[in-house]
């Protein structure tokens, strides 16, 4: 008799193991560093940490970046470690090892599937997501109470260094793993922030990380298309249910007025939650398809801390998503009207 079991999507390998792993790569192999698609602060914070540790103890690294890097990674990182799928293609030759960092689902991966199906064995996830599709990574590192993939992150490059404390980590290995702290954690203000964050955070800071220029960086280097952008979003603002749920939705010719690409829509889930009343807050984006594809919209989901506070992951996955109980997302191939209707009976009920 045999039976058949749904793998959990947890933590198979520790942090240690999979250094040690890393070490034992023989230096003419490389080893392929990716995150999910469109990488945020955390994404690319995390990754950048790890690739730069592992190139300062001579291993082959080869970084890759999906559906459109964020502005910002120009002044953060080198030419070299700003391949992207879109310009550079999959790493020549293939990875002997790939190690996938801050996601552990296929959706979020979609141009590197070809790459990683079937070689489970050779692919190491570390994340912190509550969700994510086991059978993608034998060895993984599931840290589900981290504010961000940059703390387990941060302990791999801590061992790989030797080093006693993240407060030794060179600069330039510690300035991207607080970019991920900080903006998993929207500076330190989510419910994700526990004392562990802010232990990690304060070392980082004395390894040299300058959290006042990343803050302008990220935060303050907007374009007036963004700005435009988040105008006709707030324009859209619907509330439902005596004002706890709030809606807001943008077409592609919304980008189109406002001058703005799909990479300025961060944040805007959580503008709505500045009002009193609101409990959760969802923004609908189209996104552009090929001619004759069915109609694409991206969700982004974020909830109120408090009594009765909403799981925003439990409803994303209703809609086929998932993420976190305060910060979640689906994808769903509906019209905007259509994507509405969904996520407002999903939030309703
Ligand atoms: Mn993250």
């Amino acid at each position: 008799m045999s039976t058949s079991r749904v793998e959990q999507y947890d933590t198979t390998a520790s942090i240690d193991q999979i250094a040690a792993a890393l070490r034992a790569m023989n230096d003419t192999e490389t080893i392929g560093i990716a995150t999910h698609m469109k990488p945020d602060g955390d994404a690319i914070g995390s990754t950048l940490a790890v690739a730069r540790t592992l190139r300062s103890l001579g291993k082959r690294v080869s970084l890759l970046y999906m559906g459109g890097p964020p502005r910002w990674l120009e002044t953060m990182a080198t030419r070299a470690e700003r391949n992207t799928f879109e310009e550079d293609g999959l790493p020549d030759p293939e990875p002997a090892l790939w190690l996938i960092l801050d996601t552990g689902s296929w959706s979020q991966l979609e141009q590197l599937t070809p790459a990683l199906t079937g070689r489970s064995s050779s692919v190491i996830i570390i994340d912190h997501h509550l969700q994510g599709d086991a059978p993608i990574a034998d060895r993984r590192h599931v840290d589900k109470d981290a504010a961000a993939a940059a703390q387990p992150a941060a302990e791999l490059c801590r061992i790989l260094l030797g080093l006693k404390s993240c407060s030794q980590l060179p600069v330039e290995i510690a300035e991207p793993l607080f970019l991920g702290l900080a903006t998993d954690t929207g500076w330190f203000r989510h419910s994700n922030t526990k004392p562990a964050t802010l232990r990690l955070a304060a070392d980082l800071i004395e390894a040299g990380a300058n959290h006042s220029r990343l803050y302008a960086m990220i935060e303050q280097s907007d374009t007036v298309g963004r700005l435009r952008l988040i105008a006709r979003a707030l324009g859209s603002l619907e509330l439902f249910d005596n004002d706890r749920i709030a809606i807001m939705k943008l077409s592609l010719a919304d980008f189109e007025h406002a001058g703005a690409s799909h990479g300025d829509t961060g944040g805007l889930a959580d503008m709505a939650l500045v009002i009193q009343s609101v409990r959760a807050s969802a923004v609908i984006t189209e996104q552009a398809v090929k001619a004759g594809a069915p109609p694409l919209t991206k969700i982004s989901m974020r909830s109120k801390e408090g009594p009765n506070a909403i799981d925003v992951n439990e409803v994303c996955n209703k809609l086929g998503g998932g993420g976190h109980a305060r910060a979640s997302g689906a994808r769903m191939t509906l019209t905007l009207d259509q994507t509405r209707s969904r996520v407002l009976e999903a939030l309703l009920t």
